[in-house]
């Protein structure tokens, strides 16, 4: 389980044809513009440089590839949801993730990060159904939770856990500012990658 990470950036790729070689294991990040993806991969890395945050929403249109291990990766997708995204562009980032989800052996398992002040969205239901389908594990981390009092905390996580019963999808808070449920994303990381 407590598998050593040795981190570094691999690759960027912004169609199908440049995705990294399907072997080995990996876990891809995925949720809205802005939810904090890149910022939850930095922290659960312990590498603060690793991926760009941003506060501009939609940054990360590229699909970023990070190594933790031999045969082992860390998949940053880009966010979607963004309203001001051009329609192409929209089309273009459905016909990459459909590419992706469809045929991505390596893939083991998603990270969901989700805004707990929004909660879970259509689309990220969509996401979830995906990777279900497929038989691939889910995580869903109700990012920033350092915004909201214990209250709408508890609350949130009890509304998303019932929106998730009866799949196998584990819902926990996550603050990258608070270090608040980092250990326990690692480890359900570690346990798919292993
Ligand atoms: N307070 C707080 N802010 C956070 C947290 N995580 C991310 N943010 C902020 O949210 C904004 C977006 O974070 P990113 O990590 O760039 O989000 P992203 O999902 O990668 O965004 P795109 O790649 O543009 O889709 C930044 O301003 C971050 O500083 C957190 O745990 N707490
Ligand atoms: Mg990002």
């Amino acid at each position: 389980m407590s598998t050593h990470w040795n981190v570094k950036f691999l690759t960027s790729a912004a169609s199908a044809g440049a995705l990294v070689a399907d072997h080995g294991r990996e876990v891809a990040f995925a949720g809205r513009s802005n939810a904090g993806k890149s910022t939850a991969i930095n922290a659960i890395t312990a590498r603060s440089g690793l991926a760009r945050v941003s506060r501009t929403p939609g940054r990360t249109q590229l699909i970023n590839f990070f190594e933790v291990a031999p045969e082992r990766r860390l998949v940053d997708l880009p966010g979607y949801g963004y309203a001001k995204v051009p329609e192409a562009v929209r089309e273009r980032w459905l016909e990459l993730m459909r590419h992706y989800f469809d045929r991505r052996e390596s893939l083991v398992g998603l990270v969901l990060i989700v805004d707990s002040r929004r909660g879970l969205g259509a689309q990220d239901v969509a996401m979830l159904e995906w990777v279900l389908a497929r038989g691939r594990g889910a995580l869903v981390l109700l990012s920033k939770a350092d915004k909201l009092n214990r209250r709408d905390q508890s609350q949130v996580l009890r509304e998303t856990r019932s929106a998730c019963e009866g799949t196998p999808v584990v819902v926990q808070l996550f603050s990258a500012h608070d270090k608040l449920g980092i250990d326990e994303a690692r480890a359900v990381m570690n346990g798919w990658l292993a």
